[in-house]
């Protein structure tokens, strides 16, 4: 069954299309395309376009807020979506199908926490031909390589991180590192660091 956050969207959603350049029909396809199962599995596809839309739909909700309407519990969920590291327990967060920033900038040497903050399993996993030459590859689990990692998550789910777990790594080396959760990647839960000096 649906959860309440998803109701949210639903009823919020009615709120927002008296906001300048929203088209309505994006965002109800953005509340159907992010309806899932209870573990989290992406019922249809997401799409960049849908992803775009998201954040158009975000702007539009934090206008609304602004109009007054602060305290109304439905909206204060969709910012709990958009910001889930609140305060230093982490880095990066996870949605149900969203590392949240998807581009996080960090500097040479700083040890940058991603944390399970959505009821659905996830991974961290780098992606090999996607990170500096001389970086050392990284995943959730502490895989060498990506396909071991790959290999683990679908055998016995290796480098899971559940509800309220983290996950850290050290970034030594500049650039630019993509790295994907693996169950949720074909819904287009990827996200980058970008390391410099
Ligand atoms: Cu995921």
């Amino acid at each position: 069954m649906f959860s309440f956050r998803r109701h949210a969207f639903a009823e919020t959603r009615f709120r927002a299309p008296s906001v300048r350049g929203v088209p309505f029909g994006s965002l109800r396809s953005r509340t159907i395309l992010t309806f899932e199962d209870r573990t989290g599995a992406v019922i249809s596809g997401y799409s960049q376009a849908a992803r775009m839309n998201r954040r158009v739909y975000l702007a539009a909700v934090g206008t609304t807020i602004s109009a007054g309407l602060a305290g109304c519990s439905t909206v204060r969920s969709a910012f709990e979506d958009d910001d889930p590291c609140s305060g230093d327990e982490c880095d990066i967060g996870m949605t149900r199908n969203e590392f949240i920033p998807e581009e996080y900038e960090a500097s040479v040497g700083e040890t940058v926490v991603w944390k399970n903050t959505s009821g659905a399993d996830h991974t961290v996993t780098a992606r090999e031909n996607s990170i500096p030459d001389d970086a050392e590859y990284f995943a959730s689990g502490d895989y060498e390589d990506e396909e071991t990692a790959i290999d683990a998550w679908h055998e016995y789910r290796g480098g899971r991180l559940g509800t309220r777990e983290t996950y850290e790594h050290t970034f030594e080396v500049p650039g630019e590192y993509l790295y994907i959760c693996e169950p949720h990647v074909k819904g287009g839960m990827i996200g980058t660091v970008v390391v410099t000096e």
